[in-house]
């Protein structure tokens, strides 16, 4: 048994050394070491010899597996380098290829847009606030001086959550919120934010689109403050030689209140078709805080004074980028999002 033993250990180590790649080493370690080989055969044989033989016979059978199972890891660790080398010496790579051009996202015009007047706003000193979209009657209305069953509540067609839970049809409670956590301190803010109202889509109108509110209030600001304000941001926006004017108009949380247009930016005052031939384009609404309002949120209308305003920056993207329909906006048309290059703000 001792000379079986000799003769199958040199018998698989000859295998191991011939063994040209992985698999076929693979294949030596089932024949030899695996359950059905001549090495485990051996072993469970052990049990017929007799007694006084079993201890060495068992060593010299551990020693070859030993034996074996070594030469076996030290020739796979060879051919798995071999392998690797072979693999690298193959494949190579042209570092000369030009590579690929990842895809890359530009801003929504919308978004440009309202960064836009942000930027313009940051700079006058103002501060972003926020508020709620789903608001309450409260906030949304009542507060701005629009009591249950005021009539100017139609000007604003609403979706009502319950009798006192609505989606916010303007930004101008974020007015009366603010006025409210301030205090009685001085306020200069701006808010962006979607709205809801309750208008069928068509070209020109959304049921869900942007505004931006703002407000200021202080001892001792002025209607010529708002005008101020709004004459450098339709320059900003729309050219260094654009005019602007101021006619009465109607808001219940503002008195007085006033719509502002802008010169056309097209003709210049001529007439075409971006004015509607009228020489100047409806830009926002505004006005001087009303006192009704003021007092409401805790402030003395004898002693402090504000300005409000508030736009849709929808129609001023329209304005600037000659945008034919609102809806395309919304639709996420790649066709349409990607002619506002990135660069070109
Ligand atoms: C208001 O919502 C007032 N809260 C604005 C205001 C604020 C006045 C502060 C005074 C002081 P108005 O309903 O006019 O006003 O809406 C303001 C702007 O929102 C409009 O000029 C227009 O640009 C935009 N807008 C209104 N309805 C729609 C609509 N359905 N789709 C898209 N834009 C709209």
């Amino acid at each position: 048994m001792e000379q079986q033993l000799q003769q199958l250990k040199e018998e698989a180590l000859k295998k191991i050394q011939d063994a040209s790649d992985v698999k076929e080493l693979n294949d030596v370690r089932v024949a030899y070491l695996g359950k059905k080989g001549p090495i485990t055969d051996l072993l469970k044989g052990m049990g017929k010899l007799p007694a006084e033989e079993r201890p060495k016979m068992g060593a010299l059978v551990n020693v070859v597996r030993e034996t074996v199972t070594e030469a076996l890891e030290s020739r796979m660790t060879l051919l798995e380098e071999a392998a690797i080398q072979a693999q690298l010496e193959n494949e190579s790579i042209d570092v000369t290829l030009p590579g690929r051009p990842a895809p890359a996202g530009n801003h929504h015009p919308l978004t440009r847009v309202v960064e836009e007047i942000e930027d313009f706003f940051i700079s006058m000193g103002y501060e972003i606030a926020e508020g709620p979209e789903v608001e309450k009657d409260y906030y949304n209305f009542e507060a701005l001086n629009l009591p249950k069953g005021h009539p100017a509540r139609d000007m604003q067609d609403s979706f009502y959550i319950s009798e006192d839970i609505l989606l916010r049809t303007h930004t101008s409670p974020v007015q009366a919120r603010t006025m409210e956590a301030k205090k009685g301190e001085a306020i200069k803010i701006i808010c962006p934010g979607k709205v809801y109202r309750r208008d069928n889509d068509d070209a020109t109108h959304s049921h869900q689109f942007t505004q931006i509110e703002g407000l200021v209030v202080g001892e001792n600001i002025r209607m010529s403050d708002l005008k101020g304000t709004l004459d450098l941001f339709a320059k900003k926006m729309f050219g260094a030689d654009r005019e602007i004017r101021l006619r009465p108009s109607f808001f219940p949380f503002t008195e007085p209140s006033v719509e502002m247009d802008i010169s056309c930016f097209k003709c210049g005052g001529a007439g075409c078709n971006v004015c509607k031939k009228t020489g100047w384009i409806e830009i926002l609404g505004a006005g001087m805080v009303h006192p009704n309002v003021l007092k409401m949120a805790g402030y003395d209308p004898s002693v402090v004074t504000g300005f409000a305003f508030g736009m849709g920056p929808e129609r001023i993207a329209m304005l600037k980028y000659g945008v034919e329909d609102i809806r395309h906006f919304y639709t996420n048309d790649i066709r349409f999002i990607s002619q506002f290059n990135r660069t070109e703000a």
